[in-house]
């Protein structure tokens, strides 16, 4: 019977998982014993050929859903008060902070560490500190993990480490997402809370990392090393400090981008004002899916579909992408999700590095100000100091220029299916909803930008590209989105939710941190000049940070704060 559940585990197969349980549990003296006995050698199994690079992550998650169909089975029969003397490696509570809305991640890494016979107590997004804490002191777990995909988060990181200190704790803090890195772990968090805090890049190095605190033998070495990275990388970065940006903004607004508005003049929207676009069919979007980013979700490099038929990875990628379009057919099939977006086209001039987005055609009434930002960094002669208002003619010049924001969802809906897979055990499934859900989302924003163009702007209604070309942005304009590398600031996010009522108009609401909910949704700018291009703002200096704050209407420090990736400098304490 042994045989038969490791079996089951290490292929991820739960036809019989329950027949095979309970044939475990009648030969058991103890329920507890099957998962004590069999299961966690299944898992024991499963967790060394990933270490090992032998199974895949969608294969360790099919495996994780055997484990948990089979604990469900075993529960009932187990006598309460027993169920947590289960032996486990170590217990987690894990959550996505405050204000964040992404979830894959987290996701991942709690069933990663529950293979791995950890105990997860995983909280969702969104979530309070002082959740965060009093569940951990409550259920006396060994770590805390925060996950955040937003810059937004980074400060809200800063803030638990910092309670966690004044509060006592001395368990260690784990951190991971995409926006966290090792640097600002070691600058930003780790100074606040005196014991443990360490970066985490991905779910397999979680593992070894939470196996090496709890291990006696092990932990004092891991935190004597974690400290001595600690220490390198805020000496790095303390002889960093000297390299800030060298040009200030004066000289770098006056090696701007000049482009001719002369000729040929902005081309006027077809359709301008704000459109709106409800239940908008699934169907219409599926042509348009990225699938890389889909397979990035579960680990997976390398480019798509080559990715398919590859000698290591392509059994297990083509497995995964089987069982994503079998889905995908049924979210289209049985409208699991809900798609609406909001278009809008306005008049629009520069005036310094500002935008001016006007009622109407008149241009003498402000429906809002959009801020943005300059490049600073010294760049090759000939080269200009690249900032998104230099697309938009500008005010002085007396050429009618446009200017378009968006937002758009796929995710309305996704909840109780979500819910349905959580009932099932099934984590697998449910990771796949939402990266499709995401996916989806993005889809939308593609082929929102694509009709656009073609129709209700119009500047390129000939414009017949292929998906590969699509993808590579083989096309006139661009749609930079609030958060992005070239327009990095998210509170103008709120201009844009003013602008189109997105609120109403498409069902999407921000978050304090202005993450948006649902989470698969895309917002962002149309720029249409055909040298629109995206690039990189990266780090900025005091002055413009200065200049900034008044242009915004923030205080020095609230703008230091939501540019703190940014900052070319140290700014005050
Ligand atoms: C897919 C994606 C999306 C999806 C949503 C993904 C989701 N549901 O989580 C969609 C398309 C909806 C999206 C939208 C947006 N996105 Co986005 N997105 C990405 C992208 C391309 C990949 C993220 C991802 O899913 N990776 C796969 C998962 C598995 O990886 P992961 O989350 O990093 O988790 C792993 C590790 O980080 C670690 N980990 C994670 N958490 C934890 C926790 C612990 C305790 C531990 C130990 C480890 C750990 O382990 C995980 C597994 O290995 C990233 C770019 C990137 N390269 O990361 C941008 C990125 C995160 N997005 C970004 C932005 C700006 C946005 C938008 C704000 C853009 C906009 N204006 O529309 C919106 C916001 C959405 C919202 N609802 O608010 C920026 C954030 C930058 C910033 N400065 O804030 C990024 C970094 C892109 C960029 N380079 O600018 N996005």
């Amino acid at each position: 019977m042994s045989e038969r559940l490791a079996h089951a585990l290490v292929k991820g197969i739960d036809d019989y998982i329950t027949e095979d349980t309970e044939e475990a549990r009648l030969a058991a003296a103890e329920p507890l014993h099957v998962i004590e006995g069999p299961l966690m050698d299944g898992m024991n199994i499963v967790g060394d050929l990933f270490g090992s690079g032998k199974m895949f992550l969608p294969q360790v998650v099919k495996s994780a859903r055997v484990m948990k169909r089979a604990v469900a089975h075993l529960l009932p029969f187990i006598e309460k008060g027993k169920i947590g003397t289960a032996r486990t490696n170590g217990r987690m509570v894990i959550a996505t902070v405050k204000g964040d809305v992404h979830d894959i991640g987290k996701n991942i890494v709690g069933v990663v560490l529950q293979c791995n016979n950890f105990e997860v107590i995983d909280l969702g997004v969104m979530v309070p500190y002082d959740k965060i804490l009093e569940t951990a002191r409550r259920e006396e777990v060994d770590f805390i993990g925060l996950s955040g995909l937003i810059t937004p988060s980074l400060d809200e990181m800063v803030n638990i480490s910092r309670e966690m200190q004044r509060q006592g704790f001395t368990i260690p803090l784990l951190i991971g997402g995409a926006t966290t890195s090792p640097t600002h772990t070691s600058v930003k968090i780790a100074p606040h809370y005196k014991s443990p805090v360490i970066y985490v890049k991905d779910a397999s190095r979680a593992v070894g990392v939470c196996q090496a605190l709890i291990t006696a033998s092990q932990r004092e070495a891991f935190v004597t090393q974690n400290d001595v990275d600690h220490d390198r990388r805020r000496e790095q970065h303390a002889g960093k400090k000297v390299k800030s940006p060298e040009l200030t903004i004066l000289q770098a607004r006056a090696n701007r981008r000049r482009i001719d508005w002369a000729a040929p003049a902005p081309f006027a929207p077809l359709s301008p004002g704000v459109h709106c676009f409800d239940h908008y069919p699934l169907s219409d979007l599926v042509a348009s899916i990225d699938w890389m980013p889909f397979f990035n979700a579960w680990e997976f490099s390398g480019k798509f579909p080559a990715l398919l038929t590859d000698p290591v990875v392509g059994e297990a990628a083509s497995s995964l992408y089987a069982d994503a379009r079998e889905m995908l057919k049924r979210i289209i099939a049985e409208r699991w999700l809900r798609v609406r977006a909001v278009v809008g086209l306005f008049p629009a001039n520069a005036v310094g590095d500002d935008v001016e987005i006007y009622t109407d055609e008149r241009r003498d009434t402000l429906a809002t100000t959009l801020c943005f930002l300059r490049q600073q960094k010294s760049k090759a002669p000939g080269l200009p100091h690249e900032c998104l208002a230099d697309y938009i003619a500008p005010k002085q010049s007396a050429v009618p220029d446009y200017m378009g924001a968006f937002a758009v969802t796929a995710g309305i809906g996704i909840e109780e299916h979500i819910a349905r897979f959580e009932r099932a055990h099934d984590d697998y499934s449910s990771i796949i909803l939402k990266a499709l859900a995401d996916r989806l989302a993005e889809a939308c924003a593609e082929r929102f930008h694509q009709r656009v163009r073609r129709e209700l702007w119009g500047y390129a209604p000939e414009e017949a590209l292929t998906n590969e070309q699509l993808v590579r942005e083989e096309y006139r304009g661009i749609r930079p989105a609030p958060g992005y590398p070239a327009c990095p600031d998210h509170t103008e996010k709120a201009k844009l939710w003013s602008l189109l009522d997105v609120d109403n108009n498409a069902g999407i609401r921000l978050t304090e941190s202005f993450a948006m909910y649902p989470t698969a949704a895309v917002s962002g700018w149309y720029f249409a000049h055909p040298q629109a291009h995206y690039f990189g703002v990266g780090k900025i200096d005091r002055d413009q940070v200065a200049d900034y704050a008044q242009r915004t209407g923030m205080t020095l420090s609230e703008a230091e704060r939501w540019l703190a990736p940014n900052l070319g400098y140290e700014p005050a304490p």
